[in-house]
Parts: structure tokens; sequence; C-alpha cells
């Protein structure tokens, strides 16, 4: 019986030990591909994976969608579209969840295709072994903002000065 107890004795400290390398991982970002406009709503799907013994509950997680024209995130031409989505549900220890998150096309969004990235953010006190997998981006630029969509939106009632500049 002492044995049995020594053996739950190490096991626990064991698990102590691997529940202190947290990590919490954006496995994949997907949305469909399209022409969107400010104001459009794009969903978007995300894979998330928790490889910890800990769950990470909704409240302690919520995501930040940014565009980026070329593959890489975090250089100048990134800006941000939307942040603040609070996660639906807690993703369980050592499990994966897929989730579907709803943003809004900015009004200060700029025309052209571009890649769409999530990040992950996560209470400062979430001790993490590797942050650099809380990003990750679309495989391809998916998100196409056309000139003629924003010029709707810059211009206020795009048809009206569509007519008038044909007319000049
Ligand atoms: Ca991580
Ligand atoms: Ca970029």
């Amino acid at each position: 019986m002492l044995q049995d107890r020594e053996d739950t004795y190490v096991a626990s400290a064991y698990a102590v030990e691997v529940m202190s390398q947290q990590d919490l991982e954006i496995v994949s970002i997907k949305i469909p591909s399209g022409e969107f406009g400010v104001g459009d709503v794009v969903q978007a799907e995300i894979v998330i994976k928790n490889h910890s013994d800990a769950e990470v509950s909704s409240d302690d997680l919520s995501f930040e969608f940014v565009a980026s024209k070329d593959p890489v995130l975090g250089n100048g031409d990134d800006y941000l579209i939307s942040s603040g989505h609070t996660a639906q549900e807690a993703v369980l220890a050592n499990s994966t969840v897929t989730t579907s998150i709803e943003f809004v096309i900015p009004a200060d969004a700029t025309a052209g295709s571009v890649y769409v990235g999530v990040y992950a953010q996560l209470p400062s006190n979430y001790d993490e072994l590797n942050k650099a997998n809380n990003i990750q981006r679309t495989e391809s630029a998916v998100l196409n903002i056309p000139e003629w969509e924003l010029n709707l939106v810059t211009l206020g009632n795009g048809q009206v000065n569509q007519d008038f500049a044909a007319m000049r």
C-alpha cells in the first residue's frame, strides 16, 4: 500500500510538470473565398488544438483577425480586421476543436486580395511552451476586396456617382 502511494505521488508530480508546459495551437483557418466589401460578414472556421492537460476556458481565449497582402504575418502590410472575438466554448485538455467565428470587413479595408490571419489571445499568465503557433493564416489570399466595393462606401451612393462620371 505504501508503495502504491509513492507511485501515485511520483505520477502526480510528473503530471504537474507537464501541465506547466501549456500550449495552445491554431492549426488552421479557413474562410470561403470570394469578393467582399466593407460591412460584409465573413465566417472563419478555425481549428484549435490544446496540447496541455488543462482546459482553456472560453473566457481565457479570444481571437483577432488581420489581413495581409503577402503570405507573411506580422510585417508592415498587415492591418487589423477585427478583434475581441471571445471563444464560444472551452478547449478541453489534449483535444482539438473546430469553431466558427464571424467578423465584419472594416471601413479602412484596402482593395486587393488578402490572406486572413488569426491570432489566439491568451491571458498573460498563460505560460506557453510555444507562442509562435498561436497565429495562422489562410493557405491562399482568399479574401478579395474589389476597388468598386470600396468606392461604394467611400463615395456613398456609389451608383449615382458612377452615373455622373459616365456623363462627363
Ligand atoms: Ca502556443
Ligand atoms: Ca504581411
